[in-house]
């Protein structure tokens, strides 16, 4: 896959992307990042990307003038365009699952107090949030799309990784984890995790995953109730009984 990613701040991606799972997918051809720079596609000698609102207000407006030619200059034929921008559809895993079908993605990310209208209506954008919450500019939430998206490409993660997804668990909130020592500083590891036995193990996370799934993210447990539920073994299924006792359910 490669993404495009058109911002006034391009060196803020490298030192990211060259980082962890993300660093080896590059390494193995898997993804390429291209920050582009919309300053290097102004026309006036003071290189200027923004301008005052027309109606007035407060703040700056990212101009049409250098994206436009950043986008005829690259193209957009066969291109996902996306605007990442607080007032964009929720990102999820099921809009990433999409995305990570895709060739290539282009990414505009906004600064000032967002960017001409024009530029999302002429080139078919579609916008994208990472949450309910604001920020200074669009890039952290393009690298916290591009990391999303990475992470879903064939052979990125190893297969241990990769193969976890299409568990039982996935739609739940993870269980907790623990390694050594056993004991540390008078803090136990619960007793059936040294068990050695599969299956109580495999029972007791699945009871904690709904136990937590069903106290912080109650809409999560409803989805797993209508979509899962019946995928679940005899044992299982005891699992989730307990699990919505406990809930008060
Ligand atoms: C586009 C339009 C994304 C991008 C406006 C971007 C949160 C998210 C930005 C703005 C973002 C998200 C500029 C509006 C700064 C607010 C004070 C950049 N913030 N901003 N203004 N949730 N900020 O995905």
């Amino acid at each position: 896959m490669k993404i495009e990613v058109l911002t006034l701040f391009p060196e803020m991606f490298p030192p990211v992307m060259e980082q962890s799972i993300l660093g080896r997918a590059k390494e193995k051809g898997i993804l390429e990042v291209v920050p582009v720079n919309i300053r290097d596609y102004t026309l006036d000698k003071h290189n200027r990307t923004d301008d005052t609102p027309f109606g007035g207000g407060a703040g700056m407006v990212l101009s049409p003038e250098p994206v436009f030619r950043a986008l005829e200059a690259l193209g957009t034929e066969g291109k996902r365009l996306l605007y990442l921008s607080p007032r964009g559809r929720l990102l999820d895993q099921r809009l990433l699952e999409g995305l990570a079908e895709e060739q290539t993605l282009l990414l505009l990310c906004g600064h000032y107090e967002g960017v001409d209208q024009r530029i999302i209506d002429r080139w078919g954008m579609e916008e994208v949030s990472i949450g309910d919450y604001i920020l200074t500019g669009g890039e952290l939430p393009a690298m916290v799309l591009i990391d999303a998206v990475a992470r879903l490409l064939p052979e990125v993660l190893g297969s241990e990784e990769s193969h976890r997804e299409e568990s039982i668990y996935s739609g739940l909130l993870e269980y907790p984890h623990y390694t050594k020592p056993r004991e540390f500083r008078g803090l136990e590891t619960p007793e059936i995790l040294l068990s050695g036995n599969h299956r109580q193990i495999h029972l007791w996370r699945l009871e904690q995953s709904l136990l937590l799934t069903g106290e912080r993210r109650p809409e999560l447990l409803e989805r797993f109730l209508s979509q899962q539920a019946d995928r679940l073994e005899k044992d299982e299924k005891k699992a989730l009984k307990s699990a919505m006792e406990r809930l008060g359910r």
